[in-house]
């Protein structure tokens, strides 16, 4: 039997020699801001995107102009910690090559939108300067790996930390390419070095890891490829609950594509945890599906065969058998906001920014805010997985200070917002992201001060829901594990779905197609009457849709 077609991006990676591609002679070509048809989806695993602003895209055309290139660049950030001053060098590109914002990422990175073609190697090669890459923060490969970023200061959450950098590190792709090309780093003779996880054509898809520390569930540890929950035993991490298996994105109207939370897998000691790692990867690897990129996640290889099969097949790589999953509970997926203390006396706050957008509008002033921060603060920062912010490791003598700068540009909004809009993520959406559909980001304001008040109506003011917004089926925000989600359809319309919870434990429902706003408040207030006629004592909308029978039932993470 011939073996089936290969997607045409595995035969770009096969031809790249290692991800080199002709992505110098692409950046030397001053006719256009664009990079060559191949070279853009290799710079992907050089942690960039070539991208255009869409608002001005009619405008170009009519003025015969190509689009308005530009490249976005998302770092690769374990657990989201940085320091101060790589923050002020991040602040300081962003203004000078980017378009003066930082993006706090739903996966603890930073994007910045806006470099030009000719000054992306200088940006590149700046944010290496304060030993920040980009290195596989995109691409068929392991991700920004995700870590708990609440309650920093536990010995749990440190420990965690370690293993989320380790589990970065150990796979990163052995490819020099982007020394080469960005940092000028010396030619790897035959530019064909051994990936010894990867191979030649790499993963069949992008691939994500996180790691969860009980009670929080902030990472969503349930919608990535592979997961690791700590278990904490007498004080001690004695190991990791595994998950794998889980992915959000879908196609509108492709019944093949689904999201899918991730299954509970068994129980790893900490020593195993990156034998396993790399027996997950290179499992997707030889199994995952390298001719519809669409089916290529492992989500679709484990769900076509099946969890067993998987786990054998881990075991043998591994040589070792994985022990029954043990006890863990998850009571929220949000973030702490405001101060609170550590064990070791330090402190941290953390504050609600809105979308993950650090921009500088009218009163609000949270990047020089957050400059003036980094430049006093002697603890480091943590980017949550709910695109917000957390100055940690505070020491008690710089509280006071820091509260001052926090109230002076405005960054105390975690105190004022109302919870829907303190709770809410959504994707970046338009202008920059080619696959929007509809708007998310800039949205966001508006469509949560209307659900607010519809909740107002209902007397339902002020109680916590979980929203979020993106702007297509691909998910970006983790619409689907909501309470309420809108996924992009086209401009202005949105689906709506129904019925996730508050703690990343069970996928939400499409409910209806293709609603505009006035049409989803419509939907939702009968629901929202329901809700305030008909509830428990402390009942949650997502639990409620189900318990009412408003939604049929669904099964819940971790409970098979
Ligand atoms: Fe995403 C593609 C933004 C988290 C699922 N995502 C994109 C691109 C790069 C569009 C593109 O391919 O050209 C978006 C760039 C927009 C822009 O202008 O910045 C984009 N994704 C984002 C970010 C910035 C959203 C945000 O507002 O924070 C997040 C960056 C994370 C990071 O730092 O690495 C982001 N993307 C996610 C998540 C959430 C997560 O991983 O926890 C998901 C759902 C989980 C998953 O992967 O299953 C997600 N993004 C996708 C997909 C669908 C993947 C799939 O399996 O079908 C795409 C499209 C694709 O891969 O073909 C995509
Ligand atoms: Fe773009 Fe869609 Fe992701 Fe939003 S969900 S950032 S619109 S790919």
């Amino acid at each position: 039997m011939a073996a089936p077609a290969l997607s045409p991006v595995e035969k770009i990676k096969a031809a790249s020699r290692r991800l080199r591609g002709t992505i110098v002679e692409s950046l030397a070509e001053s006719a256009t801001g664009a990079l060559r048809e191949d070279d853009q989806q290799l710079i992907k695993f050089h942690g960039t995107y070539q991208q255009d602003d869409r608002d001005l895209r009619e405008e170009r055309r009519l003025a015969k102009l190509e689009p308005a290139y530009s490249f976005m660049i998302r770092t690769r950030l374990p657990g989201g910690v940085c320091t101060p001053a790589q923050w002020l060098v991040l602040d300081g590109l962003a203004g000078r090559y980017g378009n003066g914002t930082l993006r706090l990422t739903s996966r603890q990175a930073f994007q910045l939108h806006g470099v030009i073609k000719r000054e992306l190697k200088e940006t590149i090669a700046a944010m290496n300067a304060a030993l920040i890459d980009s290195i596989a923060a995109c691409g068929d490969v392991n991700r920004n790996v995700l870590a708990s970023a609440n309650a920093p200061e536990s010995p749990a959450h440190a420990e965690a930390q370690v293993w989320a950098e380790r589990l970065s590190e150990h796979l990163l792709p052995r490819t020099r390419a982007y020394h080469e090309i960005w940092l000028d780093g010396e030619k790897v003779a035959g530019g064909e070095e051994v990936e010894p996880i990867y191979g030649a054509t790499y993963l069949p898809r992008k691939f994500k890891a996180a790691i969860a520390v009980p009670p929080i569930n902030d990472v969503d540890v349930f919608a990535h490829d592979l997961g690791f929950i700590a278990i904490v035993e007498d004080g001690r991490l004695a190991g990791f609950n595994l998950t794998v298996g889980g992915g959000l994105g879908t196609t509108h109207g492709d019944a093949a594509t689904w999201p899918r939370l991730a299954d509970l897998a068994g129980f790893l000691t900490p020593e195993q945890l990156l034998p396993v790692a790399e027996a997950v990867v290179t499992t997707q690897r030889d199994f995952g599906d390298r001719g519809e990129r669409k089916h290529a996640r492992l989500k679709y290889t484990i769900a076509d065969r099946d969890l067993d099969w998987f786990k054998a097949e881990i075991e043998h790589r591994t040589g070792f058998a994985l022990q029954a999953a043990r006890p863990f509970a998850f009571t929220s997926s949000g973030d702490r906001y405001g101060w609170s203390e550590g064990h070791d006396g330090r402190w941290q706050l953390a504050l609600h920014i809105e979308s993950g957008r650090v921009v500088d509008r009218g009163n609000r002033r949270l990047r020089t805010g957050v400059a003036h921060i980094a430049g006093i603060h002697r603890g480091d920062f943590r980017l949550t997985p709910n695109q917000n912010l957390i100055i940690a490791r505070v020491e008690p003598g710089d509280r006071a200070r820091i509260e001052a700068l926090v109230e002076t540009y405005g960054l105390d909004d975690f105190r004022a917002a109302r919870p829907i809009r303190r709770e809410a993520l959504a994707c970046v959406a338009m202008p920059t992201c080619p696959l929007a559909m509809a708007e998310a980001e800039r949205y966001l304001p508006a469509v949560t001060s209307a659900l607010d008040q519809l909740m107002e109506e209902h007397g339902l003011g002020g109680e916590p829901i979980l929203f979020r917004i993106s702007g297509c089926p691909n998910g970006c925000s983790r619409p689907y594990l909501a309470e309420i989600a809108l996924v992009g359809k086209a401009p202005g319309r949105y689906n709506l779905h129904l019925g996730g919870d508050r703690k990343g434990l069970r996928l939400n429902q499409l409910y209806r197609e293709n609603l505009d706003e006035r049409e989803f408040l419509d939907t939702l207030s009968p629901l929202f009457a329901a809700w305030a006629g008909e509830r428990r004592t402390g009942e949650e909308f997502g639990d409620f849709l189900h318990r009412s029978g408003l939604l049929a039932a669904t099964i819940l993470a971790g409970s098979a």
